[in-house]
């Protein structure tokens, strides 16, 4: 059992509606268990600001399936939301980042993990420290909270997102 933590986005089509459904879609997946989600926050866009502000969370998910079927699973929920994406670094109705992946590092065409953005974006390093504030990365770094407490554009809006 790989324990994963999958981050939420979206800035169209009402993107709380979307968060929760998406999250309700991790709550069914086959041979895993949606162990908990963080808060709903909201965001400023990192990439063009002529665009609405994000609602993001962070989900905390234990499977047993391979982190290729598990992206393919994200991804087959970013059809199934009827995912949108206008631009690069721009809009979206929903998007579904594997984070990480145990202690896994794995880098293929498709997969990048951990996200390469995962240390430096506030959107995901303080939902994540809400729900595993002693995680370590793969490389036994630690997430740091600090340069995120400065970012007065995260402003997080909900206690946790459903009911498990
Ligand atoms: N900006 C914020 N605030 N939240 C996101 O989830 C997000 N996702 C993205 C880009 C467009 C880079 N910016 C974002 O993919």
């Amino acid at each position: 059992m790989i324990r994963c933590f999958i981050g939420l986005g979206s800035n169209l089509d009402d993107p709380i509606s979307q968060v929760m459904s998406a999250c309700q879609a991790l709550g069914q997946l086959p041979d895993s268990e949606l162990v908990t989600v963080s808060s709903l926050y909201s965001s400023k866009p990192v990439g063009p600001q002529d665009q609405p502000d994000f609602i993001n969370a962070v989900a905390m998910l234990d499977t047993w399936l391979t982190a290729e079927a598990l992206l393919d699973a994200l991804q087959a929920q970013e059809q199934a939301q009827g995912r949108v994406r206008r631009r690069h670094w721009g809009e979206r109705s929903i998007d579904l980042d594997l984070l990480l992946y145990g202690q896994h590092t794995i880098q293929t065409e498709r997969l990048i993990v951990p996200h390469k953005e995962l240390t430096s974006r506030s959107f995901v390093v303080v939902p994540i420290l809400e729900i595993a504030p002693l995680l370590a990365l793969p490389n036994g770094q630690k997430l740091d909270l600090l340069p995120c407490a400065e970012d007065p554009t995260l402003i997080r809006l909900s206690s946790p997102v459903i009911d498990l």
